[in-house]
């Protein structure tokens, strides 16, 4: 008989017997001792909720506007996440699938394993919503042409990565050495150096080696300006953690944040993403959608960060672990469990619409404050 999966946890635990301990570690880990990576989990237990009462929550309707009037059913995103054929043999497919099963939008990597027109063709097949995440190359003419491409797969909005100008150390990467194994490749990219992660040597896994010869670390505001010249689709930067940041992200004329630390796979010390969530939204005012993504595991994760004021949240791990126990099934399932867990929190605390939930300032209180 299939095994009874209840919970994201439920399926991290199975998709490990398909891992091999090289995928396994990469998708697990985070940067140096892991603090981030943990507390981006452990803050959200230190919020607690008030729930209301003999509200009627018959019926709820728990869709919100995502970006420039295009509406979703559940505030719910599927991250961006490298090399997916690490996980099933269709990859990226098989996430673009889940994500049009459970009508979610899907933001795919500049490091997938299938390329972008590829998973352009599929979205349009199953009705998926894709976005692409940057990386900026120290050639500009390789990111230029990235831009492009993505533009003509059909993706609705570019994602650039502002956490990674250099790798963050992930140690147990660095002990195995970790690279893509020999049958992967870098599908959105060309040329050998840029397709290929070479071996890893002892002290740096390939991948490291891989991102100091090729990512810019010289990323500033200027080349976010430079983006935004490139292209005519929305522009959202993914890893602002300050209210400093955010408002210089508004000054630059972006169209959305995404609030994150890359799952604590960056600067490992950093507070949880739930914890800059509130000074990035102070700091921003409502002008433009904030998301965040980090430690996201059920419903009421969910619940708290959209009632803080996310426009919604994205995950990310939790996506491959639904991928490696059964593909886009999977990845659908996962999707549906957070969107049946977030549906139930809304109406056991008495709430009918987002904008109800977002309108009530006591229903999510910290730990400390009571
Ligand atoms: N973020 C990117 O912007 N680009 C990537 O290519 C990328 N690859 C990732 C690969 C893995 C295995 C993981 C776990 C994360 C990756 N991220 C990447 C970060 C995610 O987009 C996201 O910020 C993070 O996973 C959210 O935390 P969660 O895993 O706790 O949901």
């Amino acid at each position: 008989t299939p095994p009874v999966l209840l919970t994201l946890e439920d399926y991290r635990k199975y998709s490990e017997r398909n891992l091999v301990k090289l995928a396994r570690d990469y998708y697990e880990s985070g940067a140096e001792q892991e603090e981030t990576l943990r507390r981006n989990v452990s803050a959200f237990d230190r919020l607690l909720i008030r729930p209301r009462c003999l509200r009627s929550v018959e019926s709820i309707d728990t869709s919100v506007e995502w970006l420039h009037g295009k509406k979703v059913d559940f505030p719910v995103g599927i991250a961006p996440t490298a090399f997916q054929k690490m996980a099933t043999k269709d990859g990226e497919l098989s996430t673009v699938r889940g994500a049009a099963a459970s009508k979610s939008i899907m933001i795919c990597s500049s490091w997938s394993t299938t390329s972008i027109e590829d998973i352009g063709k599929e979205a349009k097949i199953v009705g998926a919503t894709l976005w692409f995440q940057l990386y900026v190359y120290k050639d500009r003419k390789v990111t230029e042409k990235l831009i492009h491409r993505a533009e003509a797969a059909g993706v609705e909005a570019l994602v650039l990565t502002v956490d990674t100008p250099v790798l963050g150390r992930r140690l147990k990467d660095t002990y195995n050495k970790f690279s893509l194994p020999k049958h992967l490749k870098f599908a959105n990219f060309e040329s050998n150096t840029q397709a290929e992660m070479p071996k890893g040597h002892t002290g740096e896994s390939g991948f490291m080696q891989y991102v100091s010869s090729q990512i810019d670390p010289s990323l500033d505001w200027k080349t976010l300006e430079w983006i935004r010249t490139k292209t005519i689709l929305p522009v959202i930067v993914k890893g602002v953690m300050r209210g400093d940041d955010a408002l210089l992200a508004l000054g630059a004329g972006v169209d959305g944040i995404i609030v994150s630390n890359h799952g604590g796979r960056q600067m490992d010390s950093s507070i949880a993403t739930i914890e800059a969530l509130p000074g990035v939204l102070r700091a921003v005012d409502k002008r433009i959608p904030v998301w965040m993504d980090g430690g996201v595991r059920n419903g009421r994760d969910i619940f708290k960060a959209v009632a803080l004021g996310a426009r919604g949240v994205f995950v990310g791990r939790p996506v491959l672990w639904g991928l490696a126990t059964s593909g886009s099934s999977g990845v659908a399932a996962v999707l549906g469990i957070l969107q049946s867990e977030f549906r139930h929190s809304m109406q056991l605390s008495g709430f009918r619409s987002i904008a109800e939930l977002q309108k009530d300032d006591q229903v999510v209180v910290h730990a400390s404050k009571l």
